[in-house]
């Protein structure tokens, strides 16, 4: 079928939007009509050319939602007419990954996904001639994909698509950190450096399972009003405090915080928040991607006198079970994403949202199909 995308051709050049063909569903996929996609960084970050894992031609995005249209020979979990989410981060509940219980990262695709292909190999995509790679299993910057059976989370009929696509990266991301990784207690105090599209679904996740001090650190002072509004009860910008940001944060927090999440990406701030973590027990998630090549550093003893550090992926989420619940949450108020979504543009003005993005006027811009 013909389909409208916006079709990264090289790193560097903006989105081109183009009329590709797509193939249908084949054994254990479906055929998924996006009516949503978020915008995110990590689109950006490899549209820029600086991910080394980016592969071109590609159709970007990985935060949609949409309906399924199609399901192609063997496909028992879904059907026509159901509503999901794209999930990057698959649950086979097959592999060991899944079986261990003790991770998120499902292994069933990795390989292909990596390789911007379908399991079996191949692109469903072209363009004339062209294949063009699936960019991490999604490719949700067009009106219609496909995607593995394992990859996509069946969620209510109800919720509108234009604000739950967000939980396909960033709602999950930031409120999963909190409530599946770290698994933060009720009165703990709660340090987020970062409050951007994923720091601040920390802050209302801290929020939601009753964290005490949830406290903000950015350099941009404009987001401590959403932040506040979200659960934040303290803002601390950096440029403000002088040198000794993690003496600030120790004694704010009266000895450390017993949780810190980096959702910036910077190697720097990753070593900060770890050693604000209170001695004996506190413990630090990054989430933020670092760039290529970049390496973190602290003094050993920091790990020694009992402080942790943890990664997380889409907020350790297993996302066939957990993204139907996170969906809910959001229905019944439990978490908000209207305020976090600032534009909503048409496929045509996908540029548009990538130059918000990088002038910081927005937290999320979401194309609407
Ligand atoms: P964002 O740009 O919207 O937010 C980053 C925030 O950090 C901004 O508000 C900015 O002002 C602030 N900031 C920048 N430098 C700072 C500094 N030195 N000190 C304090 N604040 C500073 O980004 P985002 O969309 O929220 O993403 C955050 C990170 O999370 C990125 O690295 C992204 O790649 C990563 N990410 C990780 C996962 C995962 O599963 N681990 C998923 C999605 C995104
Ligand atoms: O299983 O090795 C693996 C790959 C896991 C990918 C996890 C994604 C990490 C977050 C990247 C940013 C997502 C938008
Ligand atoms: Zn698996």
């Amino acid at each position: 079928m013909d389909v409208r995308a916006a079709v990264a051709f090289e790193a560097g050049k903006p989105l081109s939007i183009e009329t590709v063909q797509l193939e249908g569903p084949k054994a254990g996929e479906v055929l998924v009509e996006l009516k949503a996609t978020g915008v995110c960084h990590t689109d950006d970050y490899t549209l820029s050319g600086k991910d080394p894992e980016g592969l071109f031609p590609a159709i970007l995005g990985h935060e949609g939602a949409g309906v399924v249209v199609d399901v192609g020979p063997g496909v028992t979990s879904v059907k026509r007419g159901d509503h999901v989410i794209p999930l990057y981060t698959p649950e086979c509940r097959q592999c060991e990954y899944c079986l261990s219980r003790r991770t998120n990262l499902c292994q069933a695709i990795r390989q292909t996904q990596g390789q911007g292909l379908m399991p079996d190999g191949t692109s469903r995509f072209k363009l004339g001639k062209t294949p063009l790679h699936h960019y991490m299993g999604t490719s949700t910057f067009a009106q219609y994909t496909v995607l593995p059976e394992i990859a996509v989370a069946k969620i209510r009929e109800d919720a509108p698509f234009e604000k739950v696509c967000y939980i396909g990266c960033g709602v999950t991301t930031g409120i999963g950190a909190v409530v599946y990784t770290a698994q933060v207690k009720p009165g703990s105090n709660v340090v987020v450096f970062g409050l951007g599209g994923i720091g601040l679904n920390v802050i209302q996740g801290a929020r939601m399972v009753g964290a005490n001090m949830i406290i903000g650190v950015d350099i941009n002072p404009a987001r401590r009003e959403l932040a506040t509004k979200l659960g934040m009860t303290h803002f601390v910008n950096p440029k403000e405090v002088g040198s000794d940001l993690v003496k600030y944060l120790v004694d704010l927090t009266k000895g450390g915080a017993d949780y810190s999440f980096e959702c910036i990406g910077n190697v720097q701030t990753m070593r900060q928040a770890l050693e604000c973590c209170h001695k004996g027990w506190g413990e630090s998630i990054i989430i933020g991607v670092a760039a290529a090549g970049q390496e973190i550093s602290t003094r050993p003893f920091q790990l020694v006198t009992g402080r942790v550090w943890k990664g997380s992926a889409f907020g350790g989420a297993r996302g066939r079970t957990d993204v139907p619940r996170i969906v809910d949450w959001y229905m019944e108020g439990k978490i908000q994403i209207d305020p976090l979504i600032t534009y909503t543009v048409p496929l045509e003005n996908i540029s548009q949202a990538f130059d918000m993005m990088h002038r910081g006027e927005s937290i999320r811009s979401v194309v609407r199909y």
